[in-house]
């Protein structure tokens, strides 16, 4: 079974160029509390590195590209990210470590909840320890 679950998004093209619109609960299949996004990445960076215990997220790369590694604690998967008309929907207790970013990349993430630090697990050892039994 695939970790990286797509989600497509419809683009509204005419001769002006493009739009996406994206809607909480329809096109995002949980309310959006939260919108934040990352840019200005530095060279062979490496975000991310933890995974949560309640939080689910959408990540889209509207600009540039990078590469994001899930991982449930048995399998991992590699994907890039590079399509402004796709995201990768991220739920809880998955292990992300985003890298390869593109200069010009800029992602976009819309969260399920609020920021809350005790929803992270930082260790990976933990994270192990959390879903061992899955
Ligand atoms: C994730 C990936 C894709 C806040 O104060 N509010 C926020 O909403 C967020 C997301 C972060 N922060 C603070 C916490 C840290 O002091 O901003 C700092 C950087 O956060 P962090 O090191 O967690 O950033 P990333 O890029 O490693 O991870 C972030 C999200 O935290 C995470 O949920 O899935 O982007």
């Amino acid at each position: 079974m695939t970790i990286a679950k797509w989600i497509n998004f419809s683009s509204i093209d005419d001769s002006r160029g493009s739009l996406i619109a994206i809607e909480a609960n329809k096109t995002i299949p949980f309310e959006i509390k939260r919108i934040y996004y990352l840019y200005g990445n530095k060279d062979n960076v490496t975000r991310g590195m933890h995974a949560h215990k309640n939080l689910t997220q959408v990540i889209i790369s509207i600009s540039g590209s990078c590469k994001i590694s899930l991982d449930n604690g048995h399998t991992k998967e590699n994907v890039l990210l590079k399509n402004p008309d796709r995201g990768i929907l991220v739920e809880n207790f998955i292990w992300r470590e985003m890298s390869d970013f593109s200069a010009n990349c800029v992602l976009l993430v819309l969260a399920s909840e609020l920021y809350d630090e005790s929803d992270y697990i930082r260790d990976y050892n933990l994270f192990k320890k959390f879903v061992e039994h899955d």
